[in-house]
């Protein structure tokens, strides 16, 4: 299974998308100072296209893998997610140096709403993890992808695999950047437990719903 993810190249197009464009044009369309949610309307269109292309690999892979985990026909967790209609976002995370990184964040504690979340860092250490009641740093790896289990895998799933609680920390002299895709339904789809894996003895434990629905609550802090 390990070598399932190491052929296909993403990273490597990645870099070279940043080498073509320049890391200097990057900077200079980022809004300094901001820590979150800036899209990559400047990425040109090509490049885009041809990381998703990359990054389709991987996905369709993951979620056999994750289907196959569950008992299920590897098919199943990609068509409950939305199948061919699953929505590509990717977003890029600036994080300037902060004076006092004892006293801010970059990002606060949260999970994903996506699915899967696919995300590569520059090499300066910020992305923190959330298990047995402490927070642990993901060492970067050069080459290596980073992958979270969002909220609606955790819904499909019916709990089984869990959505990665994490955050960020900023630092005192070096800029952080990050460039996470994330996998998201279609904002009509509807996502709940996949009915094969809920039974007498396993009850739904989430609401089944519009994937736009779920947003909507997540972002308002409303009850699911
Ligand atoms: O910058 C990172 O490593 C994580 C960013 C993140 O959690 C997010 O954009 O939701």
């Amino acid at each position: 299974m390990a070598d399932l993810f190491t052929k296909s190249p993403p990273i490597t197009i990645f870099k070279k998308m940043v080498h073509k464009i320049g890391m200097q044009k990057f900077k200079d369309v980022l809004i300094t100072g901001r820590k979150y949610a800036l899209y990559s309307f400047f990425l040109s269109r090509e490049a885009n296209e041809e990381y998703a292309k990359s990054l389709r690999v991987i996905v369709d892979r993951m979620f056999k893998c994750l289907s196959l985990g569950l008992g299920l026909e590897a098919h199943e967790m990609m068509e409950a997610a939305g199948g061919e209609d699953i929505v590509y976002l990717l977003k890029i995370n600036y994080y300037p140096p902060c004076p006092r990184p004892d006293l801010a964040l970059g990002v606060v504690a949260h999970t994903d709403m996506s699915c899967i979340t696919l995300l590569v860092p520059n090499e300066v250490q910020g992305l923190q993890v959330f298990k047995d009641s402490h927070w642990y740093d993901v060492n970067y790896i050069p080459n290596a992808l980073i992958v979270h289990i969002g909220d609606q895998v955790e819904i499909l799933s019916n709990g089984k695999y869990k959505s990665v609680y994490h955050r960020t920390t900023v630092n005192k002299d070096k800029t952080r950047m990050s460039w996470p895709v994330f996998l998201e339904p279609p904002s009509e789809h509807e996502v709940g437990p996949i009915p094969k894996l809920v039974n007498e003895a396993n009850q739904p434990k989430f609401k089944t719903k519009k994937y736009k629905d779920y947003v909507y609550c997540k972002l308002n802090k409303l009850p699911q």
